[in-house]
């Protein structure tokens, strides 16, 4: 709070000298005095070298941003599609920065070294094709390019090859939480109906259809390593959105209409917790943890939401664990289907 009022004083200041500067001018025009300052080579030199140390302290908060954040970026992806979505984002962000390190040093660079000086004309320069051309081909075939690589990429990941029957998954998003329904053997959802919520059918599943009875509902997701898994979203209010950022993973979650994506988990909670980048984030976050006297945290994947929907937005949160196909089984086996449940 107290961050934005300083910022609304900051803002109201430029605004009224701003204006006191245009009333400076009105009145003296209407007075006939002369308002025109006169540029000396000193102050061309002063803005010249504002210029250069400008370009200084950019670069040098761009080195700063890249040291102090890199680490508290993602790990490693943990699924299959998730190394592509990766690739296209270094590449992206390679060619991004390639243009900043060198268009700002012309910049401003140039700024600096032809500032204006007594001795000096500009060239008056009305229009030249062979620069036009230039300056706009290369950003068009470049940008081209890159959106050519991402509507391949996005194909890929929303048309994944079918080798094998992907395990289908539902993910229920309501105010404020998740809840899976796992298909069963059957791997066939039971057809679900907001209309048909009632007591303990939270999740309004039709009791009438056969394929419902083995289907199995739990509020921790449960995933085996290696196998692909296709994830059908409905929303009981709200817009929701699925995100999973270590399996590099985001859908929206629509009331009234069904959404899916098919994924392939490729490393395992406890391969993850062994990742040295985890371990070193782990011991940073318990660091600060053991500072505020809270328990230590452990690394787990989740599912969260990405949509603002509401006050505990924030805390919209599943566990979702990664594990060998057995331990999975084993964890199934312990599951109660839909039927046991009414
Ligand atoms: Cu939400």
């Amino acid at each position: 709070m107290e961050t934005l009022l300083v910022i609304v004083v900051v803002v109201l200041a430029i605004a009224a000298l701003t204006q006191a500067v245009r009333i400076f001018e009105i009145s003296s025009q209407i007075k006939g005095t002369d308002t025109d300052v006169k540029v000396d080579d000193r102050d061309n030199n002063t803005q010249g070298w504002l210029m250069f140390l400008f370009l200084i302290f950019f670069f040098g908060a761009f080195a700063w941003m890249i040291i102090e954040y890199m680490e508290v970026t993602l790990p490693i992806s943990a699924s299959e599609h998730g190394v592509a979505i990766d690739s296209l984002w270094d590449i992206s962000m390679a060619v991004i920065i390639l243009a900043f390190l060198v268009t700002q040093p012309l910049l401003f660079g140039f700024a600096f070294m032809f500032r204006g000086r007594k001795s000096r004309k500009a060239t008056y320069m009305e229009h030249n094709n062979k620069l036009e051309l230039f300056w706009t081909g290369i950003p068009a075939v470049i940008l081209a390019g890159l959106i050519l690589y991402g509507l391949t990429t996005w194909s890929n990941v929303m048309n994944p090859e079918q080798d094998e029957e992907p395990m289908i998954v539902e993910l229920y998003a309501k105010q404020f939480g998740w809840q899976a329904r796992y298909a069963g053997s059957d791997n066939q959802l039971g057809y679900a109906n907001v209309r048909l919520i009632e007591g303990a059918n939270i999740l309004g599943v039709d009791q009438g259809d056969a394929a419902s009875a083995n289907d199995v509902i739990t509020s921790e997701l449960h995933l085996p390593a290696g196998k692909p898994v296709k994830f059908v979203f409905r929303s009981q209010d709200v817009i929701h959105s699925a995100y999973m950022p270590h399996f590099r993973m985001q859908m929206n979650c629509v009331p009234g209409t069904q959404t899916q994506f098919q994924i392939t988990p490729t490393v395992t909670t406890a391969e993850m917790r062994s990742n040295p980048e985890v371990i070193e984030k782990v011991k940073r976050v318990n660091a600060l943890r053991a500072e505020r006297g809270e328990d230590p945290w452990e690394f787990d994947y989740v599912l969260l939401c990405n949509k603002i929907c509401g006050s505990a937005h924030y805390n919209m949160q599943m566990k979702i664990v990664v594990e060998s196909e057995e331990d999975f089984e084993n964890w199934m086996k312990d599951q109660q289907t839909f039927a046991e449940m009414m």
